[in-house]
């Protein structure tokens, strides 16, 4: 993508740079303030300054890193071939995840035969738009190749394959992925351990150990929990707690909780948003806002897309409270190339911008809370 460049202060002549009263000759001063007095005696107004250039407006990403924080988008590669979408996404935002391109199933589609090319496309727009990448996702129970999936293991075998998979994938990013998902969703609503084939054969230790062989592989990457439905307190939030406590005791590397943000306008905004990501914070985790997006019941209304832009709003606020919550990342920008429609069908509208890519209200409602 072809970026913005900015002329290079330090090759502007310092006299055009700096222009100063001093510099003008006093008998062209005194001429230009005698014009002027003419001017007033005659009643005329002085010519209007030449208008100053539009300062451009601050982007999310902007607005976000002065609160320390960034702001980010997650992206697809079937995406890339859209023009205008990359330019905002390259623009508006300083954090990308890849929205799949990570996944076991892209990653290692044949046993022990790795293929970075979607993954690295999204990383390499990363680097060159100057965003931090969130890895996501090492471990879950979906998306999963079938040469894992179609057959039995042994928990031996299945340690094994788990621990090269982990480490090869993070090996590969060192240095270029600030945070890993490394668990996706490992707990039930009731905050039991989802029934997953790594829980079945490996028992609950997986996720120490996944956090352990993602650690040795990258000790700078922050190693992450991420789910969805945690972003009050609940059940499955006191779960997560009580884990992220207990692994934090046993010296397990777990250096953060990803609140995945799926809302839902028909549900109702969750209580305890701040007190919750507070909690995470209190336990000496950091907290990310990772995949943030609110549907509704189409068709969108001026209505409904009021209560979605104070849903933005609030929750946006409530990371803002937290200095340990580190960002805020939506599963992808735009309706356009949203999950939503086709997992709720009826249901959408869910993000930022809409089909057409022009701003909603939910936009200038971000906008509003992060200070543009
Ligand atoms: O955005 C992803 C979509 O393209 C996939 O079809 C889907 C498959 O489950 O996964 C989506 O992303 C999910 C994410 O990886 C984990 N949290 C829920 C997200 C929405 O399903």
């Amino acid at each position: 993508m072809p970026r913005t460049r900015i002329p290079n202060a330090s090759r502007i002549p310092t006299a055009s740079r700096f222009p100063t009263a001093s510099r003008i000759p006093a008998a062209s001063r005194i001429l230009t303030a005698l014009a002027a007095a003419a001017c007033l005696t005659a009643g005329l107004a002085a010519a209007p300054a030449p208008a100053a250039a539009e300062p451009r407006p601050r982007t999310l990403g902007e607005l976000a890193k002065k609160h320390h924080k960034y702001f980010g988008s997650a992206t697809d590669n079937p995406e890339f071939t859209d023009a205008a979408y990359l330019k905002l996404l390259g623009s508006e935002f300083g954090q990308t995840t890849p929205g799949n391109a990570m996944k076991w199933y892209a990653t290692e589609p044949e046993r022990g035969v790795f293929d970075f090319t979607a993954a690295d496309e999204v990383v390499a727009f990363a680097k060159a738009h100057r965003q931090k990448v969130r890895g996501h996702t090492l471990v879950w129970h979906s998306q999963l190749p079938a040469w894992l999936t179609e057959r039995t293991w042994t928990a031996d075998e299945l340690r094994a394959v788990l621990k090269h998979h982990i480490q090869t994938v993070v090996r590969h990013y060192k240095g270029k992925v600030i945070h890993w998902d490394v668990v996706n969703e490992a707990l039930n609503e009731d905050g039991t351990y989802r029934e997953t084939l790594f829980y079945k054969t490996l028992g609950p230790g997986y996720i120490a150990d996944a956090l352990r062989w993602a650690h040795e592989a990258d000790r700078h990457a922050k190693l992450y929990l991420n789910d969805y439905n945690v972003d009050g307190i609940g059940p499955k939030s006191d779960a997560y707690h009580a884990l992220i406590k207990q692994l934090k005791a046993d010296g397990v590397p777990v250096e953060g909780f990803g609140i995945q943000g799926h809302l839902a306008l028909q549900y109702g905004f969750p209580a305890d948003v701040r007190q919750n990501i507070q909690r995470f914070a209190d336990l000496g985790v950091e907290v990310a806002i990772t995949e943030l997006d609110i549907r509704m019941n189409l068709p969108a209304t001026q209505e409904k897309l009021a209560t979605q832009a104070t849903w933005y709003a609030d929750y946006v606020r409530a990371c803002l409270a937290v200095e340990k919550c580190v960002g805020i990342t939506l599963w992808d920008y735009t309706d356009k190339y949203s999950w939503i429609p086709s997992v709720f069908p009826g249901e959408g509208a869910a993000l930022p911008y809409d089909e057409d890519l022009r701003p909603k209200p939910a936009y200038h409602a971000i906008k509003a809370v992060l200070g543009g």
